[in-house]
């Protein structure tokens, strides 16, 4: 006799969002609780290292899944909420938000036909469940169909797509509740200066120099340093409860960046640890509060900063694989800094669409 114990069959796409890619799903085709729903997430993206019984690629930046479904808020579109799946740790974390699969959600959603898409743009308008903000997305859309090839292009993908229009509204304190959570704009940690900023994402900046290294380093050299990440994970425990964030130890925030003088053109230059693998490049939200940083006066990175900044203007960011453009909206009262909103550019890609398969003990 021959028995044949089927798998558990889910409704996804995979899109490429901005530099990051993920498995996207409509909330209603996942467990409606959060253990089940997050075992389920575990079997999709692989619980090992590699994750070679899953759909991730064994990095940070392509462990990720977005849950999307229709908003009941007046003002947004569509909930999204994050899940970063923490590669070989076999648990999960929605406590940051990601900006790059965030990109992606307003392209799942007309796939998903959650929303129709109009000519010859659709504006989304998210809401990000992770932090209870909002980010309207403008999409190209001629006829009413997602348009994916353009002349856009971001450093961390080859080649060119379309351009997605990333308007992040208000969201400084996101996770930690203010600008700069520790109510200081530099503080001292295991015998550094560091400042702790969250426009988005919290992250604690770092000067190079500090840390003895200088800041141009390839990340894979980065990421064989071990003395510097112990240094590095040392600061973060030391300065998280100061920053409003509990258990950092197994939280994705706060983000390491470490910082030195800009050598592109650009504000600043910048090696990300998100936060125990230095980025390729450079995290969208993260590179929205690390531009925040630079236009605050008295914060480690203003000291690096030789241009002039205007509201609205484009900051270049630099990173290991380019730079990133932030608009920061923003109003500079002397002594306090407001800031409004932050738009960049992103593109996305759909790269697969169908059903993956979960073993049937899945959600246990
Ligand atoms: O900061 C990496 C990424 C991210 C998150 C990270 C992101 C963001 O590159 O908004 O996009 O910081 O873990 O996808």
């Amino acid at each position: 006799m021959v028995i044949i114990v089927k798998q558990t069959a889910i409704p996804f796409m995979q899109l490429r969002g901005g530099s990051s890619k993920g498995v996207y799903f409509l909330a209603s085709d996942l467990p409606s609780t959060e253990l089940s729903r997050n075992q389920v997430l575990l079997d999709v993206i692989g619980r090992d290292t590699r994750q070679i019984d899953g759909l991730g690629g064994g990095d940070p930046l392509t462990s990720k899944v977005a849950i999307v479904s229709q908003s009941k808020l007046v003002d947004a579109d569509i909930d999204f909420l994050f899940v970063q799946i923490v590669v070989g740790e076999n648990r999960v974390d929605t406590t940051p938000n990601c900006g790059n699969l965030l990109a992606g959600v307003g392209a799942f959603a007309i796939e998903a036909q959650l929303i129709t898409a109009t000519h010859p743009q659709t504006r989304v308008a998210v809401n990000m469940l992770n932090t209870n903000k909002r980010c309207e997305l403008i999409l190209d859309t001629p006829d009413g169909e997602i348009n994916y090839e353009g002349n856009q292009k971001i450093d961390g993908v080859s080649g060119s797509s379309a351009p997605i229009i990333c308007n992040y509204l208000d969201v400084a304190g996101s996770v930690c509740g203010s600008l700069f959570p520790t109510g200081n704009l530099k503080d001292q940690v295991e015998g550094i200066t560091v400042t702790c900023v969250d426009n988005g994402m919290p992250v604690v900046v770092i000067r190079a120099e500090d840390l003895g290294i200088s800041g141009y380093e390839r990340p894979k050299d980065l990421n064989t340093n071990e003395a510097l990440k112990e240094k590095l994970e040392r600061i973060r425990l030391a300065i998280s409860p100061k920053m409003n964030i509990s258990n950092a130890k197994n939280k994705a925030v706060p983000k390491m960046c470490i910082i030195s003088p800009a050598k592109q053109g650009g504000i600043i230059n910048t090696r990300t640890f998100i936060p125990h693998h230095c980025h390729a490049a450079i995290g969208v939200l993260g590179a929205v509060s690390i531009a925040t940083a630079c236009i605050s006066k008295g914060s480690v990175a203003q000291t690096y900063v030789t241009q002039n900044v205007s509201s609205n203007q484009p900051i270049s960011v630099e990173h290991p694989s380019g730079e990133f453009a932030v608009n920061l909206d923003f109003n500079d009262y002397g002594d306090k800094l407001e800031v409004k909103g932050a738009g960049v550019i992103r593109t996305a890609r759909l790269l697969s669409k169908g059903t993956l398969f979960v073993p049937n003990n899945s959600n246990q």
